[in-house]
Order: structure tokens, then sequence, then C-alpha cells
């Protein structure tokens, strides 16, 4: 029997623990939890309730346990970037804010007074996002002179497991502090913007061993299981599951967000790069992920919670695929949005904010609930294939292939609505993509797989269904 693997993957939406092992070539995994993930709002901001989440991840590392004895080699665990925790003394100060809280605008005028938009690109590379952790950094406030520690939210939990504290590299690429040429932190940059070097751990790269769990974490789990870094940025952990072992392609990870990109081998730092809005964060092995955020299934999501407040989680998705197939129906153009307009970031009435946006742009404004949805659909489309052309002219590329992963990749009307408007044929899937990258990177440094990057591909080529979509003719 060969060994398993455990992954938990954090979503900003909801969580999942699934186990895998390969065998023959082949990638298997078994989904051994799901849970939500809700943030709460308090006087003080919009938080990720972390111990909740902690408790779901040792629930569900329980399951894995109960369902394979004695057989899990490793666990990985990715999230969502940017985000993070302030510790002293081993403790945390305060509740992590969740990156879409309101507080940040502060913190991009503080930095942006010391270092212009234009030599901070230069210095780590990043697109323009208001919530990069540098710029939650310079709005913290009192606490981050009492903090000695920040660490980013899988790695927080990695500390809660293990008491390592690390800063996995994927991931420390998305806090702004991390210099893209060297991928070392940029004490410098940290310093000039007051803040403390020494709120920064050491830096490990993905399938490093940070040690087993303690005596604590070990007794709700049942085994003190060893934990491995993975690809810590769910984005990472996504982009090494590409069913794609060589070749020149373009990727949507499609989750929250919509990351359009390509994978290159080093960092394109061009005025015109910065211009596009376009980020180099570190991937798996020192590549480089050149990419874009457009917002994605966020602007679905968020008006489910506005449709329907009180429904959980798995109403929402059925309701979500009625509303897909209602949209489907839609005949005759639908208005076409920004998808990338920073209005539709903060959470809220996102229908009602679409209505406005195509008000204000003299454009018809959509109607029902299945137009709201079409006009959804065809705007992240059309952001997507924007952002796929400006991606092969910045880093001079030529693409013949898209491949969706994530939860997009089973939204049917988005992907074909994507190879209509790029013109080029999407593939589609898995949609676990996150996962099986998690996977696969213990999988590697437990020995069995080979440790080409395009190996882990093939096995995912092998291992998973895909959907394919040829661009069709419309209108
Ligand atoms: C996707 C993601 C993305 C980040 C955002 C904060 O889950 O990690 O890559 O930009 O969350």
């Amino acid at each position: 029997m060969s060994r398993a693997f455990a992954a938990v993957d954090l979503g900003a939406t909801s969580g999942r623990v699934i186990v895998g092992r390969v065998a023959d070539g082949l990638l298997r995994t078994t989904h051994l939890a799901r849970f939500g993930n809700d943030p709460v709002r308090t006087r003080d901001g919009l938080h990720w309730n972390v111990l909740e989440l902690y408790r779901q991840l040792l629930l569900g590392l329980a399951a894995a346990e109960r369902d394979a004895p004695g057989e899990i080699a490793s666990v990985g665990i990715d999230s969502w970037a940017v985000d993070y925790g302030l510790m002293r003394g081993g403790r945390l100060l305060g509740m992590p804010f969740h990156y879409r809280d309101a507080r940040n605008e502060a913190g991009v005028a503080a930095v942006h007074d010391i270092v212009g938009p234009a030599d901070l690109y230069q210095r780590n590379g990043l697109q323009h996002l208001p919530f990069n952790t540098l710029f939650q950094l310079a709005a913290e406030g009192d606490l981050l002179g009492m903090a000695d520690r920040m660490l980013l939210i899988p790695d927080l939990l990695t500390y809660w497991l293990t008491g390592a504290e690390v800063a996995e590299r994927t991931n420390a690429s998305t806090t702004g502090l991390l210099d893209p040429g060297t991928r070392e932190w940029d004490v410098r940059l940290a310093e000039e913007l007051g803040i403390p070097s020494r709120i920064l751990p050491p830096l490990v790269d993905p399938g490093t061993t940070l040690g087993a769990l303690d005596p604590a974490a070990a007794l709700s789990v049942g085994r003190a299981l060893e934990v491995v870094a993975v690809g810590s940025h769910d984005t990472a952990s996504a982009v090494v599951a590409i069913p794609n072992p060589g070749g020149q392609f373009a990727y949507i990870s499609c989750g929250t967000w919509g990351l359009v990109g390509l994978e290159l081998d080093r960092p394109v730092l061009t005025e015109d790069a910065r211009l596009a809005n376009f980020t180099n964060e570190g991937g798996v092995d020192g590549r480089t992920r050149f990419l874009h955020n457009v917002m994605g299934l966020w602007l679905l999501s968020e008006s489910l919670r506005h449709w329907e407040p009180g429904a959980t989680d798995a109403q929402r998705s059925s309701l979500l695929s009625e509303l897909l197939e209602q949209a489907g129906r839609v005949r005759g153009p639908v208005p076409v949005f920004d998808a990338d307009d920073s209005v539709f970031l903060p959470p809220g009435d996102i229908p009602g904010r679409i209505r406005a946006w195509c008000r204000q742009h003299e454009q018809p404004v959509p109607q029902g609930r299945d137009e709201i949805v079409r006009s959804i659909v065809e705007s992240l489309a059309a952001a997507f294939a924007t952002t796929v052309e400006q991606a092969a002219v910045l880093a001079d590329v030529e693409i013949h292939v898209i491949h969706i992963v994530g939860g997009g990749a089973q939204n049917t009307l988005l992907c074909q609505a994507t190879a209509n408007r790029t013109g080029l044929p999407v593939v589609a899937g898995p949609v676990e993509a996150t996962a099986m990258g998690n996977l696969l990177v213990q999988a590697r440094a437990a020995g069995e797989v080979a440790p080409d990057l395009g190996e882990l591909r093939a096995v995912v080529a092998r291992s998973a269904p895909v959907a394919r979509y040829a661009p069709e003719r419309t209108g």
C-alpha cells in the first residue's frame, strides 16, 4: 500500500481536507471534510475566524487518520494569500483581519509616501492590490510595535500544530516584502516602511519538513503526523496541478478570484507590466507566477449571499447551479461591465453595484437574477480574455491553450464564454487543482514522484478528467 498524504486547502469561502496517494503514476484522492469559512464582522472590522478554521482542520485530520490509520506520511496546508496574524511570545495579538476589510487605504497612502508605486514595483514586483500585506501592516498601528512575529495564515496554523515559526516562500511572495530576484526578505524595504524586520520569520521552500504535531494537536488528531511545507499560497499549489506537462499555456485559477497568467522562469518588472497591474508571485521550484487578479467567482458567491443571506453553503451551491442554467437560457447580448473595477471588492450588494456601474457607463441595466448572472459570466470571460492577451504581449510568448482549474472549471457557461472571447481552446479541470498540487509536492518530498514539475503535471493529466471547449462563433 502506498503512503497517503493529507492536504488542508482553505479558500475564502470554504475549506477542505483531502487525502491522496500516488500509485501507478496516478493520484487518487478522497474528500474527508468540507466546511464553510465565514468571516466575522466585529466593531473593529472584518476578521477571519481562525480558531474555527483550526478546529475544523483538526477534525478533518482526525477523520483522515481514522480513515487510513497509520498511513498518512504528512500534512500540507495552503490558503488564500496576504493575510496574517501578529504574534508576541507565541501568542496571537488580535484576530487576523480579512483582506476585504476597509482599513487598508490608509496603509497604501503611508507606504506610497515613502516608496512611490514605480519604485515599489521594481523592489517587490507585485501588482497593486490595496490589501497586499505590506499595506495592511502599515495600517496596523500600535500592535506592530508589540509584535515579534508575523505569521501568514497557513504558517500560523502550522505554528499552532507544530511550534515551527517559518514563512513559506510562495505565500511570502504575496506580502510585498520579498525581493522577486533573490527570493529573500527585503529587510531594508521593511525597515524603510517602519515594519520591524524581526517580525519576518525564516523562509522555507515547498517540500521542507517542518516537524511533527505537538502533543496537544496529536491528541486531537490521533497521531503525531508530520507537517511538510507545500506551495502554501493556494494559487501556487493550483499552478503545480495544471494538467500540462510541457508547452506554453495560460492558466486561469478560478475560485473566489480569477488568477489569470503564465508561468515564467523569471519576473517581468517592466513599466508596461506595472501599468497593466501584473504581479510576479513566487511559484513552486522558483518559478514566477506572472498573473493578474480578476475579481472571479466572488461576484457570483457574494451576489448569492446578498439574495439569500441565511442560506447554507450547500443551499447556495445548488441555487448557483439553478441560476447558471437560467442564465444560459438568456437570449441576446447582456451588458459587459469591468469585472476589475475596485467597487466590486468589498462585501455587500454586488447586484446593485453592477446595475449602478451599467447606468453610469450608459449600458442597458440587467434586470432579473438570470440576466445579472449572465452579465457576470460574460464580464468575467471578457476580463479573462483581455488579461490572457496582455500576459502574452508583456511576456512576449505565444499562447495556444488556456487551462481553467478550480471551482470555475465546472462552470460550463464561463468556460465556453472564455473560449469564445479568447478564440483559444479551453481545457477545464481539475476542480481540486489546489489540493492536488498540495498533495503532489508532499508526495515528491517523500520520493514518490519524480522531481520535475512536468512529472507532477503529467500525474495530474493522467489522473483528472478534463472538459474541452473549442471557441464558437457567437452573435
Ligand atoms: C486566491 C488568492 C489570490 C490572492 C487572494 C488574496 O485564493 O490567494 O491568489 O490574491 O487570494
